[in-house]
């Protein structure tokens, strides 16, 4: 039966996962969570999305000396074992994955394409009205395309309990941004 509601899994790669050139504490444990998560809850969405960071020359986003706000280590380079999904989640359960960031930071899945499709109107084509929001990094990715999905009119939901971030600070920044923007946030931050 179809409800109109679809997860969205946020940029799960490698490189945001213990070993990756910028790993989250707990990535892996998250990666594996909402694979089990998916197999235990079938028919609670229409579909799986997932989004990708995936970088060939973002410019500023890539620094030498990053300062882990607005500049980062490289990381999901096109070609690279880095973005690659994660073992722990198998993307077969994706109906899409939408990629984002080539030439420029982007932290939102709302900014990434499949093939020549973006994620908003792809949700839209299938009948989307709410989505459920997982993945990697809180604070970044998570907060930029759950409040991208409110101001689309999705009815959006975090599972913060299917996340994690990178920094205390801005993770409490985030849940307050994402609150201000209407998203419901369920379930406890993971994070630092
Ligand atoms: C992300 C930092 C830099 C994320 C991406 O996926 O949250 N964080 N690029």
């Amino acid at each position: 039966m179809s409800n109109g509601r679809a997860l969205i899994v946020v940029d799960v790669q490698k490189d945001f996962c213990e070993g990756g050139s910028l790993a989250v504490t707990g990535g892996g444990n998250v990666a594996l969570a909402i694979k089990e998560f998916i197999a235990e809850n079938e028919g609670r969405w229409d579909h799986v999305v997932a989004t990708r960071d995936y970088h060939i020359d973002p410019g500023s986003h890539f620094s030498e000396n990053p300062d882990f706000v607005d500049s980062w280590p490289p990381h999901c380079v096109v070609g690279t074992e880095g973005a690659q999904f994660h073992p722990n989640f198998d993307p077969r359960v994706a109906s899409a994955i939408f990629d984002k960031g080539a030439y420029e930071a982007a932290y939102s899945g709302f900014e990434g394409h499949s093939g020549e499709e973006e994620l908003a109107s792809w949700l839209r084509g299938n009948g989307i009205n709410t989505v459920e929001v997982v993945g990697l990094a809180t604070d970044h990715c998570v907060r930029a395309t759950a409040v991208d999905a409110a101001r689309e009119g999705f009815t959006t939901s975090v599972l913060l309990n299917l996340t994690a971030g990178v920094n205390p600070d801005t993770i409490a920044s985030a849940l307050a941004q994402m609150r201000h923007e209407g998203v419901e946030l369920q379930g406890e931050p993971v994070g630092a």
